[in-house]
């Protein structure tokens, strides 16, 4: 197999060393004498990149000798992580790396920890794309990412006083796995105006000219699968001014300051990452970022298909363009005005390769992170695209008239423009109008578009157009990578790490759940990673956790939605309840570790008040005498990948608690579910399909339906006087109001967002279902044999939340691309 072949990659450890030496000596310019970790990682990073980059380019000479269909997943967000580890992994050569790394007196732990994670994303949406690419090659698809090569990407988080502050991330000091393309260059133009041109045989033209023009250059980075030589890319476009633009005539003229300005305008375009996670602010640096993006992209993709000679109608068999949520969406309407403008092709002939070409992915139903760009905006910085745009919404109307005639309403409802002051233009209803299937990302996920925000247009398209297709995580960073010694543990009871390529294997598990040194075996691994946390806790907080207690942990970005206020009320409750119990009580409690970490976006107030709520009762329980180690509470700052693969492996429990129907999947369930973890959750995203996969003996769930939320929401809305709160929720009240957890003013507003606020998210209507499912817990997890029959069946369970199954769904359903495997001619 390949993956024999590439353990002869490095013939030995010694060769391996001597590549690691040979590049810390010439490439770095250091002496190995006095070469630290950092110069231990480069090294490492630079010996294995010669190897990735034969493969890579092997690979896309396949590609294009083979002239197979690609898939290009156009996604603002590539939530990476680190590189070297999962990199090793995939090739086959972490053994020797680990080896030879040893001989020159390093520990490959210490050396994979000096590597930046690349985090040029905010949470789910930006994860997912990641795994998606590693699913991709893994499986040997011809796909490529792109997106944009930000110089911050998202920021870090610290804990100053109990309160976040931001820090910017600028992660390109040292970054071997970027390789600059300076002959891939593309013109971008902003501004400018339309003119009218009559053609020869009478027809008009449009042409757009006197804009601003800005230069993207792309960045590759290698995405190598896992036991393939495939090896596949990822595109990063940054941006810089264009040769003309940046003016020497001021610079000669000493008018260094405005010429540097210009310069500077221009590198903003691709400078920072934006922080908001399901919110949209609307802002004209974000629009510019989507087209700068969308256009090199689109421009480069069609470089690509011109070299094969094909007539334009072929563009759809040989090019799949997914759009990563509506964020993309403008490259509908891109490719349409190259086609009409440029290619000269007619307006129905275009469209119909567009949206042959495009499939659209949703990932939420919250009314304020759907995208609207306001149409005075969209006239200003794109004029053409802003005519075309009508030209679709008309043609597309008419349509309907057609079919619906004399229905004013579902025209109003289904317009691309929404008659709003000013005008807008609705993102997601252009991205399902120019693409041939619009998806969901769970089940629940996938019947509630359909039914609510996306209702109207399953009238016009019927139901084929909308399909679910249910995330998936990839296996190798989230089992093989982050928790190698379960991974190991699962090999040798399956006789092989099969498991890592074909995930349903797991179900062999089942065979030894009766084995009970096996039992031992897995939750001794369980504890080991408990204890690799709490060390972490203690290095990082100072705080000693004791890892016998129950992990509790609840690690994404903080939202009103995902409900971490319910977890941190939940966390006083137990302790008011300790504090309740007589000593000789106490001792039958079950000690519990919460653990919380994750980012809010900087401008989103109540979200780090929730966090200064979890902070201020840490400080307050973590030294109270009287309750030990019966209950600690931990913020972890700076939640991100790399420590996601910490964590992830380290809990008994694990949150997903969102108000039902407002998390679209979740993919972090997944992740805990699979290294051994319980979850306790609501009806909700994939919650529903993994406690559907591996039985409700294995979770805890709890909490309203997504089909009663309205009639609930109404309720609070309407009523008066406002409703009692049990009995357990107003006692949490107290305490923080009486200033149990420090000035209380603090936190009142989020206490008078559910007194007086309309509780939009349900806290107080599903409190008292979340403590019961809650003493569930501490009840089921005094049995650990039981616990850990129910965690080794979870676990083989999974299979089915792989993002290699995720991906064969897509490519079957959507793209219509099939493998093509490298040949082996060594
Ligand atoms: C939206 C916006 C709106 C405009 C400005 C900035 C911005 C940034 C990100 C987003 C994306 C929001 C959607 C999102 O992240 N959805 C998450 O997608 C995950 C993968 O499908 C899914 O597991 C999560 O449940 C869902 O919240």
């Amino acid at each position: 197999t390949w993956r024999k072949l590439a353990a002869t990659e490095f013939k030995g450890k010694e060769e391996f060393q001597r590549e690691v030496v040979r590049h810390v000596e010439t490439t770095l310019a250091r002496s190995m004498y006095n070469c630290d970790e950092l110069g231990a990682y480069s090294g490492a990073a630079l010996a294995l990149r010669d190897r990735l980059v034969i493969a890579w380019n092997k690979t896309q000479q396949q590609h294009t000798f083979v002239d197979s269909k690609r898939v290009y997943y156009l996604s603002l967000e590539f939530l990476m992580g680190r590189t070297l580890d999962n990199a090793m992994l995939n090739v086959g050569v972490k053994q020797t790396a680990r080896d030879g790394l040893d001989e020159l007196g390093f520990r490959i732990e210490d050396v994979i920890d000096q590597e930046h994670d690349a985090a040029l994303g905010n949470g789910g949406l930006g994860r997912l794309a990641a795994c998606f690419l590693d699913s991709l090659a893994t499986l040997n698809y011809p796909g490529w990412g792109y997106g944009l090569r930000y110089r911050y990407g998202i920021f870090k988080q610290e804990i100053i006083d109990g309160h976040q502050v931001e820090v910017p991330d600028y992660w390109l000091d040292f970054n071997p796995w970027e390789f600059p393309r300076h002959d891939i260059v593309v013109d971008i133009m902003f501004y400018g105006y339309v003119r009218k041109q009559i053609e020869e045989d009478g027809t008009t033209r449009s042409i757009w000219e006197g804009g601003e023009v800005v230069q993207a250059v792309a960045y590759d980075y290698p995405i190598p699968g896992f036991d393939t030589e495939n090896t596949n890319n990822l595109r990063l476009w940054s941006s810089r001014p264009a040769s003309g633009e940046f003016d020497f005539q001021k610079f000669n003229a000493g008018d260094y300051e405005s010429a540097v300005r210009e310069q500077q305008r221009a590198e903003t375009i691709s400078a920072v990452l934006y922080p908001n996670d399901n919110i949209d602010a609307g802002k004209e640096l974000r629009l510019k970022q989507q087209y700068f993006w969308v256009s090199a992209s689109l421009h480069d993709i069609i470089r690509r298909f011109k070299k094969t000679h094909r007539p334009w109608d072929q563009f759809p068999e040989r090019v799949a363009i997914q759009l990563n949520d509506t964020h993309p969406a403008l490259a509908i309407v891109e490719l349409q005005r190259i086609l009409i403008d440029i290619e000269h092709l007619s307006y129905d002939k275009a469209w119909g390769i567009v949206t042959r070409t495009f499939g659209y992915t949703n990932h939420t139903v919250l009314p304020e992170a759907l995208e609207k760009w306001s149409v005075p905006l969209m006239q200003h910085l794109l004029p053409r695209h802003m005519q075309i745009i009508y030209d679709i919404n008309l043609f597309f109307l008419q349509g309907v008239e057609k079919k619906f005639p004399g229905d004013r309403e579902l025209l109003m409802k289904v317009s691309i423009i929404e008659e709003s002051q000013p005008q807008s233009i609705r993102m997601a209803f252009l991205a399902i109008i120019g693409s041939h299937k619009v998806n969901g990302v769970a089940e629940l996920h996938s019947d509630l578009i359909r039914t609510t925000i996306f209702k109207d247009f399953v009238t016009v398209f019927g139901t084929d157009k909308f399909i679910n297709i249910t995330n998936g995580v990839t296996p190798r960073r989230w089992l093989h990578q982050a928790n190698p010694k379960l991974s190991d543990l699962i090999s040798e009871k399956l006789g092989g790490d099969s498991f890592l390529k074909d995930l349903t294997l797991l179900d062999g598990l089942l065979e030894h759940l009766d084995d009970k040194q096996f039992r031992k075996d897995w939750m001794d691994i369980k504890y080991a990673n408990k204890v690799r946390l709490a060390k972490y806790i203690k290095e990082t907080t100072q705080i000693a956790v004791n890892p016998a207690s129950l992990f509790d942990i609840q690690v994404k970005r903080i939202h009103e939605y995902k409900r971490q206020q319910m977890n941190i009320f939940g966390i006083i409750h137990r302790y008011l309840t300790l504090k309740a119990m007589k000593p000789e009580q106490r001792k039958k409690a079950v000690p519990r570790v919460s653990i919380f970490g994750g980012k809010a976006a900087p401008g989103y107030w109540m979200a780090k008040t929730i966090i200064r709520l979890i902070t201020a009762v840490g400080d307050v329980v973590n030294c109270d005498k009287d309750i030990g180690d019966l209950l600690k509470v931990i913020f972890i700052e700076d939640y991100n990948v790399s420590k996601a693969e910490m964590i992830i492996p380290a809990s008994d429990i694990s949150e997903h608690i969102s108000t039902a129907g407002t998390e679209a999947s979740g993919t972090s369930n997944m992740k805990f579910v699979l290294n051994g973890g319980l979850i306790i959750g609501t009806v909700d995203g994939a919650n529903v399909e993994i406690v559907e996969q591996i039985g409700d003996e294995q979770a805890f769930t709890f909490g309203h339906l997504a089909h009663s939320v309205p009639e609930l929401r109404h309720q609070h809305h309407f009523a008066k006087p406002k409703p009692v709160l049990d009995k357990c929720l107003k006692a949490v009240f107290d305490a923080i109001l009486k200033g149990t957890f420090g000035t209380p003013e603090l936190f009142e507003p989020l206490i008078n967002s559910i007194t007086e606020g309309g509780d939009y998210y349900l806290v107080s209507d599903d409190f008292q279902s979340y403590i019961d499912a809650q003493s569930l817990v501490d009840e089921l997890y005094v049995d650990k044999d039981s616990w850990a029959e129910r965690s080794i069946t979870a676990v083989a369970k999974m299979g089915f939340f792989s993002s290699d199954r995720t991906i064969v769904e897509y490519a079957e359903q959507i793209w219509n691309i099939e493998p093509v495997p490298v040949p082996r001619q060594k």
